[in-house]
């Protein structure tokens, strides 16, 4: 393809774009900055936006050439159809027959796409049977409800089902898990009014909004990650990762690994916020959290410096972190407006004004967490001082990724040295802080940036795929998970959102089909051995949740 569009779609009076590349080199070609640039661009290549019979909608198109794009290895010219505001299905096609797939535009086209991004968590459940009714064919039996055991005392056996499976993997992380609250939760706290709707769950109906239920299933079995001292387990893992089996094919041990401080801190984050957004609904299971996060802190300050250590001799996925700052930040920030107790808003400017970015999302890096806990607490929680810290921090970065999409080819914040193992996460990250630093500032560009990294996760990138399994006409099918590929017919639910583009290749399949120097947003394969760019992940679903609700 040479014209790249979203192929779920555009909302009618958002910001429409697409991207025109004059080569097409979807087989990893590069070319060099210096090669001499097509010298004659004939007026618009002819470009029209057609009806679905071909017929000429006469929308005035705006070209922009905007010249070598590093990250894709390509000459790129911006379409702008933004005049385009009425909904229907449209094309964009050029002088030369060369044709985009199918352009949506309307008020609904991210609906779906939300409802099965939101779903997917539903068949990462661990520890229950997956029925007919909710999960169609991807119905299977119960899996890893065998005893567990503590690592350093093997002896202790008990039982800890639950949980989500991390990802390709059948780990469950606490930090990984805790993220992954920390999106779902805050997309529900700030876009209430876009989750009236029920996810076909086995507890829908309870009275519970559905998205709350799903999260409380990874809650539940959080919980039980605590020891008695209110430290936290940093995982519970097989001590190397499951053959392609499907889940309850899955017979090795379990080990529930000691504590980590990493893990410590997000809990108590992802507790305390829990504990808010749950007391409108049960009261006690609200009181639950609140003493668990309590806990927890209690334990963090009792271990005032780094715990983590990393156990080799488990081979399944690390999670290591240098620094805890940014967790016991998230926690602090949470108890604060949680408890509204003094000793945590006194903390809470030793832990704000410490050298960390504030702007993070991902399981490495919670600081971003406390930041929306920050600023969207009603006035008054936190002072004002504390507020324009974080303030600030959202409206710099925001103006710094404004103009880095404002500089790529593909309308993009990234530069194209910073793709790497999960890339899609990265983009998600730029998305919310446009989002959030549009919102803070009331800069309306800010949002529509936003948008564009939603355009290129929904296939408006070089290879025209869309990253999301289900959504649109080019959609990802062959992720790395083991729960899809162990099956038959190697098959996907709809909304699963893969890593994406990795250029450093990590896997031996990418590194042997990938070649050395592809340019950066072409390194990924849609294929289940590429674990390090096609791989699925919770929180890689949950960042882009968080992205989208505020477009649905
Ligand atoms: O998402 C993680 C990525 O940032 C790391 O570079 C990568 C290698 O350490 O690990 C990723 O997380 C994986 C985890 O370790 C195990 N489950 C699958 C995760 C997604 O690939
Ligand atoms: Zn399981």
């Amino acid at each position: 393809m040479i014209i790249h569009v979203d192929q779920v779609g555009y909302l009618p009076t958002e910001r429409k774009l697409a991207i025109y590349t004059e080569n097409c080199c979807n087989c990893g070609h590069t070319i060099q900055e210096n090669a001499p640039l097509p010298s004659e661009v004939p007026a618009g290549f002819g470009l029209q936006l057609v009806d679905e019979e071909r017929i000429s909608t006469g929308v005035e198109l705006t070209i922009t050439k905007h010249g070598f794009e590093e990250a894709a290895g390509e000459v790129t010219w911006i379409i702008d159809f933004s005049k385009c505001e009425t909904e229907g299905t449209y094309y964009l096609i050029d002088d030369k027959g060369n044709e985009s797939y199918p352009i949506h535009i309307g008020v609904d086209v991210y609906k779906k796409a939300f409802y099965d991004m939101n779903r997917m968590f539903y068949f990462q459940r661990c520890g229950s049977e997956l029925l007919p009714e909710h999960a169609g064919s991807f119905a299977r039996p119960c899996c890893h409800t065998a005893e567990v055991s503590d690592y350093e005392n093997p002896e202790h056996r008990f039982i800890l089902n639950g949980g989500w499976h991390d990802a390709g993997d059948y780990g469950r992380y606490a930090t990984a898990g805790a993220v992954t609250i920390g999106h779902l939760l805050y997309a529900f706290s700030m876009f209430r009014n876009n989750y009236h709707f029920d996810m076909n769950l086995p507890e829908t109906g309870n009275g519970l909004p559905d998205i709350l239920n799903e999260v409380r299933y990874e809650l539940d079995w959080l919980l039980g990650m605590q020891f008695e001292d209110g430290g936290v387990s940093h995982k519970l893992t097989s001590l190397e990762h499951a053959g392609y089996v499907l889940p309850h094919e899955d017979h090795l041990p379990f080990y529930r690994l000691p504590v980590s401080s990493l893990a410590t801190g997000d809990f108590a984050g992802a507790m305390a916020l829990a504990s808010r957004i749950y007391k409108e609904y049960d009261a006690a299971y609200a009181e639950r959290l609140k003493a668990a996060a309590l806990r927890a802190w209690d334990w963090l300050e009792a271990h005032p410096s780094l715990v983590f250590e990393p156990y080799p001799e488990v081979r399944t996925g690390g999670y290591g972190d240098r620094s805890d700052l940014d967790e016991r930040l998230w926690a602090c920030a949470e108890l604060a407006r949680l408890t509204g107790e003094e000793r945590f808003h006194t903390e809470l400017y030793r832990f704000s004004y410490s050298h960390i970015n504030r702007t993070r999302f991902g399981w490495a890096d919670v600081s971003g967490f406390a930041g929306i806990c920050i600023l969207f607490a009603p006035d008054g929680t936190f002072g004002e001082e504390i507020t324009a810290c974080f303030r600030n921090s959202f409206s710099d970065r925001g103006y710094i990724l404004h103009h880095t999409t404002l500089e790529n080819g593909y309308r993009l914040s990234m530069r194209a040295n910073e793709f790497h193992w999960g890339s899609n996460n990265d983009v998600m990250n730029n998305a919310i802080v446009l989002l959030i630093a549009g919102m803070v500032t009331g800069n309306r560009e800010y949002i529509s940036d936003a948008s564009e990294h939603l355009h290129y996760l929904f296939g408006r990138n070089p290879l025209d795929i869309s990253y999301v399994s289900g959504e649109g006409a080019n959609a990802m099918k062959d992720p790395h998970n083991r729960a899809s590929f162990a099956m038959k017919e190697r098959m996907t639910p709809p909304g699963f959102v893969s890593g994406g583009p990795n250029p450093r290749r990590n896997d031996e399949y990418a590194a042997n089909v990938i070649p050395e120097g592809t340019p950066s947003l072409k390194c990924f394969v849609d294929d289940y051995r590429s674990y390090s760019t096609n791989e699925i992940a919770i929180y890689w679903n949950s960042i882009a949740v968080l992205a989208l609700a505020y477009f649905v």
